[in-house]
C-alpha cells in the first residue's frame, strides 16, 4: 500500500508510535510518506520505502496564528494525488485529522480514506477544551477509520464525545529486536558514560516534563528512596516542568544525585542500563514508556492510571501505585531495588510481556489489517 503519515514530529508519544510505526510498515514493503512540518524526531529519511514531504506554513502580517491545518491540507491532498497514495494516517486528532479530512474534500476524482489515530491527550486535554470540543468530536465522527491506543482509551472517548461508530483498540508496540535487556550493562556496578558512581542503582524517568507526567514526584520520590538506598534518578526529554525539578531537587538537597540528559535520540541503549522505569503520571493513555523499558528487562514503576493496567500486571511485571502516592512508590522502588530475587522475577515477566503481547511483529499486521477494511469499505 502506499500511506500518508501525519503526526507530531517532536518529541511525544504520538509522534513516536507513527514514526516507529512507517518505518515496521516500509520495512514491511509498503511505501510511507510522512507529511510534517518537520523530519520526525526517530525517522531516519533515507530508509528504502520512506518518504518525507514538509509542510511549509508561510507567514504574513495578517496571520498573528499562521493556518498550519490548511497548509497541512493542501500539501496532503497533493502528496496524495502525486503519489496515488491509498490512505492517510493521522496521530493525534488535532488538528491532523481535520486537515485530512479537508486533504480528501480537495481531491475529486476519487475518495481518499483517512485513519485517526487516537492517542490520549488529543482527547483528555485538548478535545476536553470549551474550544475544541467540538471540532474534535467532529473529526472523530468523519473519520473513516478510529483507533486507539489501550481499552480505556476507547471507553473515554465513546462516554466522552458521545461517538457513533466502531473505535479499534491498536495497542502501542516495541521493536523487541531493538529494545531488548543488557544484563552486562545493567548489572556493571558504575556506568562511566552516565558518570554514575559504582554500586549505584539507576531509576530512569522519560517524558517530557508537561505537569500530566507530575516529574517532581520522582524527584520527591528519589529523595524518600535515597533514605535507604544509594539511589540516582535519570530524566530524559525535556520540557516546562524541567526548571522547578531542577530546583526541587536543590531544595531536598538531592541534586548531585540527579542528572537531567535532555533529549536522547537512542533510548534502547539509554534504558538497559537502568534498574527501574519510574512514570508517576497522572493520566497515562498507555504508557509507551513503560512498554519500552519492560522489552529491556526494566521494571516500571508507574501509577495505576488510564491505559496502565492494559500493560502492568502489579507485582508482576511491574508496579502501580495511586497518583501522588510518594510514600507507596517510594516503597515499592526500595522493595524492588534491594530485593534481587524479586527484581529478577519482574524483570524476566516485564520482558517476556513485551515479547509476547506487544512486539511490533504483533502489532503491525492489525494495523494493515485494518488499512484494508477501511480503503475496501471506502471503494464499496
Ligand atoms: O504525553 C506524552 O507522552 C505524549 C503523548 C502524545 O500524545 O504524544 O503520549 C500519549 O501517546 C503515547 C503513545 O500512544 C502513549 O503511550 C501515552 O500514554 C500518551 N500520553 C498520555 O496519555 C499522557
Amino acid at each position: 500500500m502506499r500511506i500518508g503519515i501525519t503526526c507530531y514530529p517532536t518529541y511525544g508519544g504520538s509522534g513516536i508510535v507513527a514514526t516507529e510505526l512507517g518505518l515496521e510498515l516500509a520495512h514491511r514493503g509498503h511505501e510511507v510518506h510522512f507529511i510534517s512540518y518537520a523530519n520526525p524526531i526517530r525517522l531516519d529519511p533515507d530508509t528504502p520505502g520512506v518518504f518525507y514531504h514538509e509542510v511549509e506554513v508561510s507567514t504574513y502580517p495578517l496571520f498573528l496564528y499562521p493556518p498550519y491545518s490548511l497548509a497541512l491540507a493542501s500539501r496532503m491532498a497533493e502528496v496524495a494525488e502525486r503519489h496515488q497514495l491509498d490512505l492517510l494516517h493521522v496521530h493525534y486528532a488535532i488538528p491532523h485529522s481535520i486537515s485530512a479530512l479537508l486533504a480528501q474534500q480537495m481531491i475529486t476524482s476519487r475518495r481518499l480514506p483517512f485513519v485517526t489515530t487516537l492517542h490520549g491527550t488529543d482527547i483528555t486535554l485538548v478535545g476536553a477544551d470549551r474550544s475544541y470540543f467540538p471540532i474534535t468530536k467532529f473529526s472523530i465522527e468523519r473519520s473513516d477509520g478510529v483507533t486507539t491506543i489501550s481499552e480505556y482509551m476507547r471507553q473515554r472517548t465513546i462516554n466522552f464525545f458521545g461517538v457513533q461508530g466502531s473505535i479499534e483498540v491498536i495497542h502501542n508496540f516495541v521493536n523487541c529486536s531493538l529494545y531488548k535487556p543488557d544484563p552486562e550493562a545493567q548489572s556493571r556496578r558504575s556506568d562511566k558514560a552516565l558518570a554514575s558512581s559504582t554500586g549505584r542503582k539507576r531509576i530512569l524517568h522519560i517524558s517530557n516534563f508537561r505537569p500530566v507526567k507530575r516529574v517532581l514526584d520522582c524527584i520527591q520520590v528519589l529523595g524518600r528512596v535515597r533514605e535507604q538506598v544509594d539511589a540516582e534518578l535519570f530524566l530524559a526529554g525535556d520540557g516546562p516542568e524541567r526548571g522547578p525539578a531542577e530546583r526541587l531537587a536543590h531544595e531536598l538537597n538531592v541534586d548531585k544525585y540527579v542528572r537531567f540528559l535532555g533529549k536522547q535520540d537512542h533510548m534502547e541503549r539509554l534504558i538497559p542500563r537502568m534498574h527501574a522505569l519510574h512514570l508517576p503520571s497522572e493520566m497515562e493513555a498507555f504508557g509507551l514508556a513503560a512498554l519500552e523499558a519492560m522489552a529491556c528487562g526494566v521494571p516500571p514503576v508507574a501509577t495505576r492510571t488510564g491505559g496502565v493496567p492494559d500493560l502492568i500486571d502489579h507485582g508482576v511485571n511491574g508496579f502501580m501505585e495511586p497518583v501522588g502516592d510518594t510514600d507507596a512508590q517510594a516503597k515499592t522502588l526500595i522493595n524492588l531495588l534491594t530485593d534481587n530475587a524479586l527484581f529478577g522475577q519482574v524483570s524476566a515477566a516485564a520482558r517476556h510481556t513485551a515479547e509476547s503481547r506487544f512486539c511490533s511483529d504483533l502489532i503491525i499486521p492489525k494495523y494493515e489489517r485494518y488499512y484494508a477494511d477501511v480503503c475496501n469499505q471506502a471503494g464499496s
